[in-house]
């Protein structure tokens, strides 16, 4: 899964993508490089960031998935059902909703009658306090906890389960050795019987982990490194913003293991 974020901010790739037409552009590269689908998200949801407007948002990724309908398959990453049902009648496939159907009551019910495919990831938190004084007993066990609790309420609401990818949120209200113990334990959250996403690419855990202490991002290599390890546990969707680099890196990985 390739990156775009059309967004002045966010962490990583903030500003790169305003011109429509650029971002367009990368979600195209990213397909001919190798992604299945290119997650298209208009809100950052960076440690610290306060969240924008559903009018905001569509105006930032209507303009991108308009130029995309038809050619590259799109996920949106929107916790907001106007916008969620904006992106589906452009063609997208799949919901990606950081909050697991906890924003917005009416996203699911959007969701369920597009029969699109959703992804429910985890947060410990809000985006703007989350990353103050993350607490866990048993980090693993409580997101999974959690995902199991969020694909029931989501099966509940109509959805079908064999369209629904579980996430951990790597980063989202974790330390960096919560988000590397939850894909060491990847097991705990695969026995919840659906493919599980893994978004490490470019987190200040990697950066961190390097010995930069105050690391807002981290490298490619870093980000490369922790995506085969996430396949090597059984993660089926990475979510990257270097695809090539990662689809190479993941081919060989592939090969090894005889998949
Ligand atoms: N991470 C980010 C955003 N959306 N969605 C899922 N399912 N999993 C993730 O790990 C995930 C996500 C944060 O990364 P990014 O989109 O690069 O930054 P920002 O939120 O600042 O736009």
């Amino acid at each position: 899964m390739g990156v775009v974020n059309v967004t002045p901010d966010s962490f990583s790739d903030g500003g790169v993508n305003a011109d429509p037409d650029v971002a367009a552009a990368a979600a195209r590269r990213m397909l001919a490089d190798g992604a299945a689908i290119v997650d298209v998200g208009g809100e950052s949801t960076r440690p610290g960031s306060e969240g924008v407007s559903a009018d905001e948002e569509l105006r930032r990724v209507v303009p991108v998935l308009e130029r995309l309908a038809g050619e590259v398959p799109v996920s949106i990453d929107t916790a907001k059902a106007e916008v969620a049902r904006r992106a589906l009648e452009l063609g997208a496939e799949l919901v990606n909703d950081v909050t697991a159907l906890r924003a917005d009551p009416t996203l699911a019910e959007v969701v369920a009658e597009s029969g699109a495919y959703l992804c429910l990831m985890h947060m410990q938190g809000e985006p703007r306090t989350m990353q103050l004084d993350p607490r866990y007993d048993d980090v693993a066990s409580e997101v999974a906890s959690f995902l199991e609790e969020r694909l029931a309420f989501a099966v509940a609401q109509g959805i079908a389960e064999e369209r629904i990818c579980l996430d951990p949120g790597i980063g989202f209200g974790k330390t960096a050795e919560h988000n590397f113990e939850l894909v060491r334990r990847l097991e705990v959250l695969l026995a919840l019987g659906r493919p599980v996403l893994i978004g490490f690419s470019r987190k200040s855990s990697l950066g961190r982990l390097l010995g930069d202490a105050d690391a807002k991002t981290g490298p490619l290599a870093a980000s490369v490194g922790a995506a085969v390890a996430a396949y090597e546990r059984g993660a089926t969707i990475l979510r990257v913003h270097d695809v090539r680099e990662h689809v190479e890196a993941l081919t060989v990985a592939a090969a090894v293991a005889g998949r």
